[in-house]
Parts: C-alpha cells; sequence; structure tokens
C-alpha cells in the first residue's frame, strides 16, 4: 500500500495519523508540490494534481476522508471508524465539514500568513485575512459549541472525525490562527496533540 504525500500538507497528514493509529504500513512517496516534475508525475495518478494518494491493488484513492474510511475498513478491530448506521453517519458528517467547512478557512490564513511569501513573494492581504477571520470565527465557534461537554467529537472515543478536524489546526502558530478563546476547542486539540499519530506526523521545518 502506497501513500504519496507530503508532510507540510494537513489534508496528508489527516491520512498518516490514521494509518499509524491503526498500525497499517504504508510506504510513502514525498511528493514536492513545487517541483514541475513532481507535480507531472502527480497528475497522472490524481486529475486534481492533488495529494493525498493512495494506490492499493491496482486502485488509485485520492480524497483524504476516503483514503482514511477505506483505511479504516482494512483494519481490523478498529474503533476509529466505527461500526453501525448511525455512528458512521456522523462521523461522516464532520469527514465533510471538516473538507467542506472548516480546513477551508484555516486555509486562508495558511496561504497568507505561511506560504504566500515563499509562493509568490507577497505579503498577506489585510482583506482575505478579514474574510478569513468571519468563516473561522463561524466554524471555530460550532466546534467549541461541540465539544462543550465532550472529550472527541463522536462518541466517547476519538475516531477519524478527530484527525480530519484537527489536521489543518497544525498551522495554528504559524498561519496566526485567532482561536485562542475557543477553550473547548482548544483543550480537544490539546488531546489530540499528545496522541503518538499527531506527534509522529509533526513535519520539519
Ligand atoms: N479535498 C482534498 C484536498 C487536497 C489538497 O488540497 N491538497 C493540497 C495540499 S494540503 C495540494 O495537494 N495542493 C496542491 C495544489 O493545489 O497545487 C483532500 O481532502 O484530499
Amino acid at each position: 500500500m502506497h501513500l504519496y504525500h507530503n508532510p507540510f500538507s494537513s489534508n496528508a497528514r489527516r491520512v498518516m495519523m490514521t494509518a499509524l493509529h491503526l498500525g497499517l504500513k504504508l510506504d510513502v512517496t514525498e511528493i514536492n508540490l513545487g517541483s514541475p516534475d513532481d507535480r507531472r508525475r502527480l497528475a497522472e495518478i490524481n486529475p486534481n494534481v492533488k495529494v493525498p494518494v493512495l494506490e492499493h491493488d491496482g486502485m488509485l484513492l485520492w480524497e483524504s476522508g476516503a483514503i482514511m474510511q477505506y483505511l479504516a475498513e482494512l483494519a481490523p478491530q478498529q474503533t476509529l471508524y466505527p461500526e453501525g448506521r448511525r455512528a458512521r453517519a456522523d462521523v461522516n458528517r464532520w469527514l465533510f465539514w471538516a473538507c467542506q467547512h472548516f480546513s477551508p478557512s484555516v486555509g486562508i490564513f495558511t496561504w497568507e500568513n505561511v506560504w504566500k511569501k515563499f509562493v509568490e513573494g507577497t505579503e498577506p492581504d489585510p482583506v482575505e485575512l478579514a474574510r478569513g477571520a468571519a468563516e473561522l470565527a463561524q466554524y471555530a465557534q460550532v466546534l467549541d459549541q461541540h465539544l462543550a461537554k465532550r472529550q472527541w467529537l463522536c462518541g466517547d472515543g476519538l475516531t477519524l472525525a478527530d484527525f480530519a478536524v484537527a489536521a489543518p489546526l497544525m498551522y495554528i502558530e504559524r498561519a496566526g490562527l485567532p482561536v485562542a478563546q475557543y477553550q473547548h476547542m482548544m483543550a480537544w486539540f490539546g488531546r489530540v496533540q499528545q496522541l503518538p499519530a499527531w506527534q509522529h506526523t509533526n513535519p520539519v521545518w
């Protein structure tokens, strides 16, 4: 089983955390998203030209949430993706929410405050940062309220949902995410940061 990833990609990181937590062995190839050669190779396995991509038994699978679900289904006795229609619907809800709402709102800060100067050599745009602040506030509040009386996002234990939603917070400091006031969310993120799967996927800058 092979994963094409980049250690600075939060989308790839949620997959790496899943594989590590499940004890699944992945061969990994790091894709340099700034290299034209690597991007050409990536385009051959994912028409979206994005990481992560999983290759398994002749199947190419892209989209981090789909890969996480697939990996969980490969692991016997796993609890990250609990059995049962309702339990899975709950986890799926947060997987989609992470990709559709939470990650993109964090991504505005990550692009403006971390990557833009490397890629374009330009400064953050205050208009974009204001747009990011409004979006992130909306979604961080949803997360914070949900976590007010629970340790993990779904049920009583850690699930794929926690990895999916936490992954973009890897840029909490570098991107200057304005989230310190969301205490329940911060306490939950602290719990995620204690997990070996998180600690073993910290990128080296
Ligand atoms: N919805 C996709 C998003 C994948 C994605 O945006 N990956 C980024 C890295 S975090 C990427 O490869 N970007 C390269 C590019 O857009 O040029 C997923 O969840 O896998």
